[in-house]
């Protein structure tokens, strides 16, 4: 498996974290960046790819969060590069609504192939995340003429304003920011780990308390969709048992609705398949991505029927630097790289050996109350032993000690307790083995 980097693929301590350098310029960070912004690891970046990152001390640190699922391809794949590199040469921009490119048109192209379902599909192209899930639900609205958005506990689809009220969780996404925009819905989700039923129920029952609550407190014919990610990302890899992304499918489907999948963390083979909603049978009418897709560079889209995307008056969606054709050729690469390296299966093996340490580690420690995820998206989640409280005060011990022994994990969570790995999928083997082996140290120092 190549890197696409040539910076060496260790862990390498020359300094403590934070080291001087970046120390010294964490006071510049305070004094000109807004304090509203968080931070994850007090270092300052200096180069990155594979799976590491260095910082401007010369240390280099095994990145498992991969820029929040973004990176899959690695820092500064080689084809992402060259084509961005090539891009820029030719033209940065020129808005596709102004003047088109073939970048964009061929990222549509790409999309249209990938995602699930064999039907005529379209693709639009955005800046972000949240504004790919705003657009799904535009898209929604004006096909099926009516308001009502379904969403899920747990959930998270962004920080704009309808993306704010679609996103469950209060602290720090929504505090203070509101009023929230009205016609959205949120129901319970498929948690096995905490459904009040017990796990082995949570198939049976969850799908039908929200089916029933929709129809008695929404009302199917005010229904324009149902969004979900198919794994919760940011709610702490929340997969929702087999059958219950395909029941609210089918339930769209029968009653004029939509079904949008929400794949901006799931997708482009981040689970050991293309889109997460593959593994369960489910063709959503509209899947919206991001991250993944472009290898770092900014870039989303919304990509489904084509009936659906066409409904849409001319005008009516666009943005000055959606598609831009930059991020364009850095998706063109990423793509390739995905196709051509097999990411998806790199995804199941690195999923395999993370998910068989984790599991051995439950073993070991009683605070580990769940171990889950699909591919290359595993998480742990912490409890007080014995029970399922949450045990927020292990995580905060545990990313400390992982961080100060060159270890970059990413937390998650309604309740604070969750780890998350998601390394890039072209790190090799023994780097994961490594990271894998300080959570453990700093699992068992936490306890
Ligand atoms: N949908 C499923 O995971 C972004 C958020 C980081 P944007 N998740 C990371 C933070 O704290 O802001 C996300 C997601 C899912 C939508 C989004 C939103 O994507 O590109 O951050 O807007």
């Amino acid at each position: 498996m190549s890197t696409g980097s040539n910076i060496p693929q260790v862990r390498k301590l020359v300094t403590a974290i934070p080291g001087p350098k970046s120390q010294a310029l964490m006071q510049r960070r305070s004094d000109a960046v807004s304090a509203a912004l968080g931070m994850t690891i007090p270092v300052m970046v200096e180069k990155a790819g594979g799976g590491v990152i260095v910082d401007i001390d010369g240390n280099s640190i095994i990145d498992m969060g991969s820029g929040i699922a973004v990176v899959s391809v690695g820092n500064s794949a080689d084809r992402v590069v060259k084509n961005v590199i090539n891009q820029v040469q030719a033209f940065t921009h020129t808005c596709f609504m102004v003047a088109p490119y073939m970048g964009y048109i061929e990222v549509c192209e790409a999309l249209n192939r990938l995602t699930p379902g064999t039907g005529k599909k379209k693709s639009a192209l955005f800046n972000s995340g949240a504004e790919a899930l705003e657009n799904a639900v535009k898209i929604a609205r004006r096909f099926t003429k009516r308001e009502a958005v379904v969403v899920f506990e747990h959930g998270y689809h962004g920080r704009t304003n309808l993306t704010m009220a679609m996103t469950a969780k209060n602290m720090p996404y929504k505090d203070g920011f509101g009023p929230f925009t009205p016609e959205i819905y949120r129901m319970p989700m498929a948690y096995p780990f905490r459904w009040p039923g017990g796990a082995e129920n949570c198939a049976n029952e969850a799908l039908d308390v929200v089916l029933h609550k929709i129809e008695k407190e929404i009302g199917v014919n005010r229904l324009a969709a149902i969004v979900i990610e198919p794994i919760q990302g940011e709610g702490g890899f929340i997969v929702p048992p087999k059958g219950f992304i395909a029941g609210l499918s089918k339930f769209c489907t029968d009653n004029g609705a939509l079904f949008i999948a929400d794949e901006v963390q799931t997708g482009f083979a981040r689970t050991g398949v293309m889109f997460a909603c593959e593994d369960e049978g489910v063709v959503p009418d509209l899947i919206t991505t991001a991250k993944g897709i472009a290898g770092g560079l900014p870039l989303a889209a919304v990509t489904g029927r084509a009936d659906v995307m066409d409904s849409v008056h001319a005008g009516g969606l666009g943005g000055t630097f959606g598609g831009s054709p930059i991020a364009c050729a850095a998706a063109l690469g990423a793509i390739a790289t995905i196709e051509e390296e097999k990411l998806c299966d790199r995804a199941l093996h690195l999923g395999k050996i993370m998910r068989e340490s984790l599991l051995g580690m439950q073993k070991t420690y009683a605070i580990i109350g769940d171990v889950r995820g699909r591919g290359a998206m595993q998480a742990i989640e912490l409890v007080l032993p014995g029970g399922i409280e949450p045990n927020s005060a292990a995580l905060a011990s545990i990313v400390k000690y992982c961080q100060v022994n060159g270890v970059l994990i990413l937390s998650a969570g309604t309740y604070g307790n969750v780890i998350r790995l998601l390394p890039p999928l072209v790190m090799p083997e023994n780097l994961l083995l490594d990271a894998l082996e300080i959570l453990n140290q700093g699992i068992a120092q936490a306890i």
